[in-house]
């Protein structure tokens, strides 16, 4: 009898579909790498998780703030910025030698009540706006690689977002935040951020126009960040390519800012197999092939929007199951993972 529970259980672990993959955690990813790889950081995971700290800091040698640079987080006063969690971040970053880029200073979402509900006229709208981005920018002075500076701006349908900013500053908020960014930290780089931009061809090229007429102007404007929240369905890789090599020739640097790759895509109830892990992994090879047929030059890193699938902002965001990332809950490595060491 026990057994026969026994070969039932044995038949039941041997035959469920295997997330994990074995390959060695060393060396690292940073290590095979001609560019930074990246990790968005929860602050708590790091501090308080050992597992998580552990893997974050074997694998990565680049880190994005997923939340604690927002507005609403940094600077939820008008007269008062909470420096204390991005300055411990940094003081990590500068300690385990890790670059820091900074996420972000000017997005229509997670803003502080305060800013949202602003009253002034178009001058004190800007100068709100001016010290907001100056103050930031001057704490951090020499200290961050990069700055995303304008995030999301964009409709899909290629028009400007009617944001805050757009309404009280008009168009030229975008232009305005990048002038007074370099003024604040010239040696910082500087990103324009948005989605989307290889699945929407239409918004794609009106963001490219968009960027390419400000740095005609001489707007110090360094890069795209591409964030490539995919799925394994889509976009179709000749999407991707068109997206790395249209930034990348128009000289731009190109960051991948918030690589994730989801596994369903259109919710419902989810089977994982292992052709889904090996879907995922072939996808995230095609993204790092692509990538690195742009020119080195314009390499300016890939960064993935979580750690874990248990960190994944997708699930709860989208009320799915979902498994994005190159761990796995458990912070075990997926085939992805394993598939990204011999692409790289
Ligand atoms: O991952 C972030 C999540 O924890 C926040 O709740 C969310 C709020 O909108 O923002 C997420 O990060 C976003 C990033 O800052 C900008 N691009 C889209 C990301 C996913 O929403």
């Amino acid at each position: 009898m026990y057994r026969k529970i026994l070969i039932v259980l044995i038949l039941a672990v041997a035959c469920k579909p295997k997330q994990t993959e074995s390959c060695a955690l060393e060396p690292a990813l940073y290590q095979l790498s001609d560019f930074p790889i990246g990790c968005a950081v929860d602050l708590n995971q790091r501090e308080f998780n050992p597992t998580y700290a552990r893997l974050l800091g074997q694998q990565f040698n680049q880190l994005s703030p997923e939340n604690i640079m927002k507005p609403e987080h940094i600077h939820p006063q008008a007269n008062y910025y909470h420096w204390s969690d991005a300055d411990s971040l940094l003081s990590y970053c500068q300690k385990e030698l890790k670059s820091l880029h900074g996420h972000t200073l000017i997005w229509h979402q997670q803003l502080p009540p305060w800013m949202e509900d602003f009253k002034g006229t178009e001058v004190e709208w800007e100068a709100m706006f001016k010290d907001h981005i100056q103050s930031i920018c001057r704490h951090f002075k020499g200290k961050v690689r990069a700055w995303d500076v304008v995030n999301e701006a964009f409709n899909e349908d290629g028009t400007l977002r009617n944001s805050i900013w757009k309404q009280h500053l008009g168009a030229a908020y975008i232009e305005k935040a990048f002038r007074y960014a370099h003024e604040a930290d010239p040696d910082a780089l500087l990103f324009y951020n948005d989605f989307n931009l290889a699945l929407n061809p239409k918004k794609r090229a009106a963001v490219l126009s968009y960027l390419k007429n400000l740095k005609q102007r001489g707007v110090a404007l360094d890069g795209i960040g591409l964030q490539m929240h995919i799925s394994i369905a889509f976009p179709e890789n000749r999407a991707i390519e068109s997206a790395f090599q249209d930034f990348s020739k128009a000289g731009f640097l190109v960051h991948i800012s918030e690589l994730d790759i989801s596994v369903n895509p259109y919710g419902g109830t989810f089977q994982a197999s292992a052709d889904i892990w090996e879907r995922q992994a072939q996808k995230l090879a095609s993204v790092i092939g692509l990538y690195k047929q742009i020119n080195d030059s314009k390499q300016y890193g890939i960064t993935f929007w979580g750690l874990s699938d248990a960190d994944s902002w997708i699930p709860s965001a989208f009320n799915r199951e979902d498994y994005p990332l190159l761990f796995d809950g458990d912070y075990q490595a997926k085939a992805a993972y394993c598939k990204m060491k011999e692409s790289l």
